[in-house]
């Protein structure tokens, strides 16, 4: 199999990209995360799908949590709410050092692709990390609390409200990241990570560039529903918000017309003959570091036998 992309966002899209990462090098496996969650807090620059992916791919992840770094204290949020500070964001010591860092990069004027680079070379990844875009895009949730930021939403009310549709301010003018565009130029394959299709994923896929390049290429998908849950996150909740039902099923028509193939968890076998494009089904939920090296090995023989398919 020649390049690969993997869009990865949140904790899922991280697992998996763990896994790609074991048996694909650098030359041969690109990430485009998602940086729609990203926002100035504090007066740092926040990008947690950037990091939920840094940590993973470093093995530092904080798998209390699912988000953030392993092994961490809570000295400095503790102490910012006892001053009266704003402490609904929970940042630990250690990854509280990371925004810092990535800040003052982009202070310096670096930009969100290099601040990344440096810190991820710092904790040893090998792998290129490629935000979407450099320029700023920031979803917004429409819910039942108005229009909220995304960690408004997603944090500070915990996914709570009632959602009824997504927007995400900048993507017009945003550019795609041109280690992206570049590396759609001979890639292969394409997989989508197990993430949030509407928080996580539409971000990417709404940049212009990147859908449009998409078209042409063969695209699998792993689903982030199994067996009417999402494994992480407000997925589901999200799906039955917008009247659709919270199934591997509805995952797969909300990418129809972009996706090649679909993978979903052996659980959900039954539902394969309900989804419209190539279809195969594999343990998914992924609790060791072999459950996602065998899934992302079962993707990479996947989109190999699609594209030895193709007309
Ligand atoms: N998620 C939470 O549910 N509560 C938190 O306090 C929280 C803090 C946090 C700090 C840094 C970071 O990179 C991520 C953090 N997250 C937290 C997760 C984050 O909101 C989500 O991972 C993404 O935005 C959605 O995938």
């Amino acid at each position: 199999m020649g390049k690969i992309l993997a869009l990865t966002g949140g904790v899922g899209g991280a697992k998996l990209a763990l896994g790609l990462s074991q048996i694909l090098d650098p030359t041969e496996l690109l990430f485009a995360v998602n940086t729609g969650d990203d926002f100035e807090h504090l007066g740092l620059h926040i990008s947690p799908d950037i990091d939920s992916l840094t940590y993973a791919l470093a093995q530092q992840n904080n798998t209390e949590t699912g988000w953030g770094r392993a092994g961490e204290s809570w000295h400095f949020i503790e102490t910012l709410g006892a001053l009266g500070g704003e402490d609904w964001f929970r940042l630990g010591d250690k990854d509280l050092a990371l925004h810092t860092q990535r800040t003052q990069l982009l202070r310096a004027g670096s930009t969100l692709t290099e601040a990344t680079a440096a810190i991820a070379s710092s904790m040893g990844i090998q792998h290129t990390i490629a935000p979407m875009s450099n320029d700023p895009v920031r979803t917004i949730v429409h819910c039942d609390l108005g229009d909220l930021a995304f960690q408004h939403y997603f944090v500070r009310e915990r996914c709570a409200p009632s959602v009824s549709g997504f927007s995400f301010s900048g993507i017009a003018n945003a550019q795609l990241n041109p280690l992206i565009s570049n590396w759609l130029a001979d890639c292969e394959g394409v997989i989508i990570c197990p993430s949030n299709p509407f928080v996580s994923v539409d971000p990417m896929l709404q940049l212009k560039a990147f859908g449009d390049a998409l078209e042409s290429l063969p695209v699998i998908a792993v689903s982030p529903i199994v067996g009417g849950i999402a494994i992480k996150g407000p997925a589901a909740k999200m799906l039955q918000e917008l009247n659709m039902p919270a199934t591997a099923v509805a995952v797969a028509d909300h990418y129809r017309g972009l996706i090649d193939g679909f993978v979903i968890d052996q659980d959900d076998a039954h539902l394969a003959s309900q989804i419209q494009v190539p279809t195969i089904s594999t343990p998914s939920v992924m609790v060791t570091l072999d459950d996602r090296i065998n899934l992302a090995q079962v993707c990479v023989n996947f989109l190999t036998s699609l594209r030895a398919s193709e007309p």
